[in-house]
């Protein structure tokens, strides 16, 4: 009796410490995916369904910008943590520096986002995201910093990351709410959340002649697989070549369908709270 008594016991700690682990999607599908080292611009070969991307960087500012600004270039630099995790690559370590200067106090603001052949870019994220981490060089004012990413039905998320009131570098880690819609559900639809940009809002009351502020190594964790099923390849099948489409009684009257709203206006930004971690 007390035998059978040990087995059962056992066999109910088994199922208690087992359960958790049958519940949490396997870790083996969480990836870190390295979005941009800034260590050169169009290098980052940046892989995302079969196809590689490369992109350069650009800034834009309010409306009381001085002359001459926003500059922006790659220096020289790299953050000690990361120094010491590069060490002996013998790479040329650069970060993307912004300098600005605005005219007049109040409610300024600037944008770094990533542009091909001048124009800016989104940049697609790989799987479901959760974090997105990066390194940025703070020159201790009272400025704000905030992610843009666009969800899958084409509304600008802005991600709050707190404020720029420390000196040198800084790892910042912003969560991904689980309410933005990352996938569309229709085949037309988006294929998956895209980085927008950072913006920096200047504090209503702090200096803006002269401001300093660098970037470097951005990525971001994923479930990489949160969308990847049997069959996914067929979704981009190109029918043009198809038989078939003869029957033009009702084909001359039917309405195209499914055109999609997708603007990056003020309307279409949600705030969505304070989500540094
Ligand atoms: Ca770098």
């Amino acid at each position: 009796m007390k035998r059978r008594l040990k087995v059962l016991s056992s066999l109910v700690c088994l199922f208690v410490i087992g359960l958790p682990a049958f519940s949490q999607p396997s870790s083996r599908s969480i990836e870190t995916f390295v979005m941009d080292t800034f260590d050169a611009a169009n290098g980052q070969e940046y892989l995302y369904k079969g196809e590689s991307f490369n992109w350069d960087w650009a800034v834009n500012a309010s409306r009381f910008v001085a002359d001459g600004f926003p500059v922006w270039n790659y220096y020289e630099g790299i953050p000690n943590s990361l120094k010491q995790l590069f060490k002996g690559n013998g790479a040329e370590h650069k970060v993307f520096g912004v300098k600005t200067s605005f005219n007049r106090k109040g409610d300024n603001w600037f944008e770094v986002y990533p542009t091909q052949d001048g124009k800016p870019f989104e940049i697609p994220f790989i799987g479901d995201v959760s974090t997105i981490d990066f390194w940025v060089w703070g020159a201790n004012y009272n400025y704000s910093l905030e992610v843009l990413v666009r969800d899958a039905v084409g509304r600008i998320h802005v991600l709050q990351c707190g404020y720029l009131n420390f000196k040198g570098w800084k790892n910042i880690i912003v969560n991904v709410p689980g309410r933005i819609q990352q996938h569309s559900h229709m085949r037309s639809g988006p294929e998956s959340l895209t980085f927008v940009g950072f913006r920096i809002r200047t504090d209503a009351e702090e200096f803006v002649d002269d401001y300093v502020i660098f970037f470097d190594q951005i990525k971001y964790t994923s479930n990489s697989l949160a969308y990847i099923y049997d069959g996914y390849e067929l979704n981009d099948i190109d029918f043009s070549d198809a038989q078939g489409g003869n029957n033009n009684q009702s084909g001359q009257s039917r309405q195209k369908s499914g055109t999609r709203k997708s603007s990056s206006s003020d309307d279409d930004v949600q705030y969505v709270g304070d989500d540094a971690k």
